[in-house]
């Protein structure tokens, strides 16, 4: 059997050779654990007689709980410089300056819809919206569409389900319907009654049945209407030559007015804008081609007198275009279809920063 003090000898130095907390916890369960030397030694106690008992049992109680003191002393010990270690390594500098926090940006259709807005706002237009489901009514019938024209096909117009009264429903095949529900407010009315002017853009979400590398069957389109008593042709021209030179941001942008037919205007006419070809790429503003880009006409007196207007004392003009097609001119986007892909390393180099609202004043966009 070993010796009481050797043990206790044997015992204080591994305390102080342990090096971590797992060491010493080691260095614990081999002297006081259940099969540790100084437990082993207590067992001998029954075998001895009383005398001997009680000397060796004092003896070693005593030795027994100096080791114990020294081991909690040493993993204190051990604790503090374990605790110092972790403090040093995982120091934090809060001197560094922060990471920039990513930044979401706009897609290029809402950021020219806000273009369009600011334009047509500083020229007293006010933003109008409507629901992208439509009754066949406000969609076709209201507008002068007449039944056999072919927009009304299944082919091209998506139908849904007709209403409980049987009434035909569409997803709008433009935002034209807007303009008509606007036309046939009570509160409308009465302002054009008392000589006011309508003036109103609706952009907005546009579905037609159809699919290729320049069509996509969810598109995006701006509409303007202007109603009152004199508003004539010279009205329609110089607001639109205004809309697209502060659009493109060209001041002398070359525009042609070319005779056209809408169903929903008489006399109508499409707008080209100036532009030129070199090397395969196009530049807007100079040069002996033209892009079209916009659709107008003086409202027509059936679409006047449909939205409980008499067309005998009221006029106007209403124009339409793509948002899709504008923004992929404006900012050089080669692929419509690439607009409604939502991936984010497009978004990324295509977006615009929600901060910079477009103003005529502050600048449009870049
Ligand atoms: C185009 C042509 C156009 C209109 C839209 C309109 C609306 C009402 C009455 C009369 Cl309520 N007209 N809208 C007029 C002319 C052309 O759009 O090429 N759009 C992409």
């Amino acid at each position: 059997m070993t010796d009481l003090s050797t043990i206790r000898s044997e015992a204080l130095g591994a305390v102080q050779a342990a090096a971590d907390l797992a060491a010493l916890d080691a260095v614990r369960v081999g002297v006081l654990g259940k099969k540790g030397h100084v437990t082993g030694l207590m067992k001998t106690l029954g075998g001895m007689s009383p005398d001997e008992r009680k000397a060796f049992g004092a003896r070693l109680n005593e030795q027994r709980e100096q080791i114990e003191s020294v081991l909690e002393a040493r993993r204190a010990a051990l604790e503090t410089s374990a605790l110092d270690a972790r403090l040093a390594s995982e120091r934090v500098d809060v001197s560094l300056p922060s990471r920039p926090e990513g930044q979401g940006s706009l897609h290029p259709i809402g950021q020219v819809m806000d273009e369009v807005g600011a334009i047509f706002g500083e020229m007293g237009f006010t933003w109008a919206e409507g629901p992208d489901i439509e009754d066949d009514w406000h969609n076709f019938t209201a507008l002068n569409i007449p039944p056999d024209h072919p927009a009304r096909q299944m082919q091209d117009t998506f139908y849904l389900p007709p209403r409980a009264d049987g009434t035909p429903v569409v997803l709008r095949t433009h935002t034209s319907p807007v303009q008509a529900r606007t036309m046939l407010r009570p509160d409308v009315q009465k302002m054009l009654a008392d000589g006011g002017s309508l003036r109103i853009i609706v952009p907005g979400r546009t579905f037609r049945i159809d699919s290729d590398a320049t069509h996509t069957p969810m598109f995006h389109q701006v509409e303007g209407l202007v109603i009152d008593r004199t508003t004539h042709m010279g009205h329609l021209k110089g607001c639109l030559v205004d809309f697209c030179r502060a659009f493109f941001e060209i001041d002398d942008l070359p525009l042609r007015f070319r005779p056209s037919y809408f169903p929903f205007t008489e006399p109508s006419a499409e707008v080209d804008i100036g532009c030129s070809w070199k090397d395969g790429e196009l530049r807007i503003g100079a040069g002996d081609s033209w892009l079209e880009i916009l659709g107008s006409g003086m409202v027509h007196p059936n679409v006047i007198a449909n939205c409980g207007l008499d067309p005998a004392v009221y006029q106007g003009f209403a124009f339409g275009m793509g948002i899709d097609r504008i923004a992929m001119l404006k900012y050089g986007i080669p692929d419509l279809r690439s607009f409604f892909d939502s991936d984010l390393r497009w978004l990324r180099h295509y977006g615009f920063s929600a901060l910079e609202w477009p103003s005529l004043t502050g600048g449009l966009g870049r």
